[in-house]
C-alpha cells in the first residue's frame, strides 16, 4: 500500500471519529405525545347532583324531617309536602315525624346522609343546635333547605331558608291588639314551643310593637297544641282574675284550647280580646264565633316552593338565600265568607 493511500485512509478514520465525536448525543425520547385529552366533565357546583343539570323530578330523593303534628298548620304542611311530592312524581320522599323533640330531627337528618339523599328539608323545631349535623350534611354535599322556622346556625350550613317572618308576624299582632286596646290594657301571653324560631320571633316581633300603655302580665308556653293551650289560659284566668282585657295567642290550635279555657271560666266572646296567629280553618270558625277578634297569617303550603328549590340545587342552579312568604291579617268581618274558601 502506498503511503499516500494509507495517509487518506488515516486522515479519514480521523475526520471520521471526529465527527461522530461532535454529533450531539441521542435526545432524550421524548414523552409518548399525550392521548387526546378526555373532553373534562364541568366542575358541578356545590350540592348538585351526579344528574346535574339534567335532573328531573324522578331522579329526586329527597328528606323531609317533619317537627311534629302539633297543629293544623303543621297537618297541612306536612299535606303540602306530601302531596306535592305525589304530584311532581318525584323518585322518593323520606318522610319522618320528630314529635316536636330536636334529637329526633337529627338522627333523621344522619339517616338520610347515610341513605345518600338528593336534598334535605328541615323545617327545625328550635332555632340552636344544628351546627354539627348541617356540617355532617355539608360535608356529605347534601344540600339543606331550611323550611319555615329559622336556624340560628351559619347561613353558609344551609343553601336557603324558605317562610314567614315570625318577627313580622308578631308586629302584625301587635298592631291589632294597640287597635283593640285603644286605652291600653294587661294581657297575658300564650307562647308557641320554647326556643323555637316562630316562638321567639312572634315574641320579639310583638314587643317592639305593643304601646307602652298594653302591660304584658304573664307569659307561658303552650307547646302550640290545644292539649296545652286550654291548662295554660286556666291557670291566667285563674290567677289574674278580672285582671286581663286580652290574650296574644301564638297559635290558632292554643287559642282553641284557651277559649274552652275561657268558655269554662264563663267568659263571652269578646270579653278577652285574643289575637292568634296561622288562619286555619279553626281560627276562621273562632272568628265567625267571635272569640278571636284577629288572626295573622302564617302559610302552611310550602310544598311546590321546597320542591322547586330542592331541584334547582340538584341541577346546581343557585337560588334565593331568604325567601319569604307572602302574608296579611284576617278579621271577624270577613271569616264567614273566607271559611270555604281556606285551604287548612
Ligand atoms: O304557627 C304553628 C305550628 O312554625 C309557623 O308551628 C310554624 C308554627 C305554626 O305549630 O301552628
Amino acid at each position: 500500500m502506498k503511503t499516500s493511500k494509507v495517509t487518506f485512509f488515516v486522515v479519514a478514520l480521523i475526520v471520521l471519529s471526529l465527527l461522530a465525536a461532535c454529533t450531539p448525543a441521542a435526545a432524550p425520547a421524548q414523552p409518548a405525545a399525550p392521548a387526546q385529552q378526555q373532553a373534562a366533565a364541568p366542575a358541578k357546583a356545590a350540592g348538585a347532583a351526579s344528574c346535574a343539570p339534567n335532573c328531573t323530578y324522578k331522579d329526586m330523593v329527597l328528606c323531609f324531617p317533619q317537627l311534629g303534628a302539633e297543629s293544623d298548620w303543621r297537618t297541612a304542611n306536612t299535606a303540602s309536602m306530601k302531596d306535592t311530592a305525589q304530584q311532581l312524581g318525584i323518585k322518593q320522599l323520606i318522610f319522618s315525624d320528630a314529635q316536636q323533640h330536636q334529637e329526633n330531627q337529627i338522627s333523621a337528618i344522619r339517616s338520610c346522609i347515610q341513605q345518600g339523599v338528593n336534598v334535605i328539608a328541615l323545617p327545625p323545631v328550635v332555632e340552636t343546635g344544628w351546627d354539627a349535623v348541617l356540617t355532617e350534611a355539608k360535608n356529605a354535599n347534601i344540600p339543606v333547605i331550611v323550611v319555615d322556622r329559622s336556624v340560628t346556625a351559619d347561613p353558609s350550613l344551609y343553601a336557603a331558608h324558605l317562610g314567614s317572618d315570625m318577627e313580622i308576624e308578631g308586629q302584625r299582632s301587635a298592631e291589632q291588639m294597640n287597635k283593640l286596646l285603644p286605652n291600653g290594657g294587661t294581657i297575658v301571653e300564650l307562647s308557641g314551643t320554647t326556643g323555637s324560631g316562630a316562638a321567639v320571633g312572634r315574641a320579639k316581633g310583638f314587643r317592639e310593637k305593643l304601646n307602652p300603655n298594653i302591660k304584658i302580665i304573664d307569659s307561658q308556653t303552650g307547646n302550640f297544641t290545644r292539649a296545652e293551650g286550654k291548662p295554660v289560659m286556666e291557670a291566667f284566668l285563674k290567677k289574674y282574675a278580672g285582671q286581663i282585657q286580652g290574650a296574644f295567642i301564638h297559635n290558632d290550635d292554643m287559642a282553641i284550647g284557651a277559649i274552652e279555657a275561657m268558655k269554662a271560666a264563663g267568659l263571652k266572646p269578646g270579653d278577652l280580646k285574643v289575637v292568634s296567629v296561622d288562619g286555619t280553618r279553626g281560627g276562621f270558625q273562632a272568628m265567625v264565633d267571635g272569640w278571636i277578634q284577629a288572626d295573622v297569617e302564617c302559610n302552611p303550603l310550602l310544598g311546590p316552593q321546597v320542591f322547586d328549590n330542592a331541584l334547582k340545587l340538584m341541577n346546581g342552579v343557585a337560588v334565593d338565600k331568604n325567601q319569604l312568604t307572602n302574608e296579611s291579617v284576617f278579621f271577624p268581618d270577613k271569616a264567614q265568607e273566607l271559611l270555604p274558601t281556606r285551604k287548612y
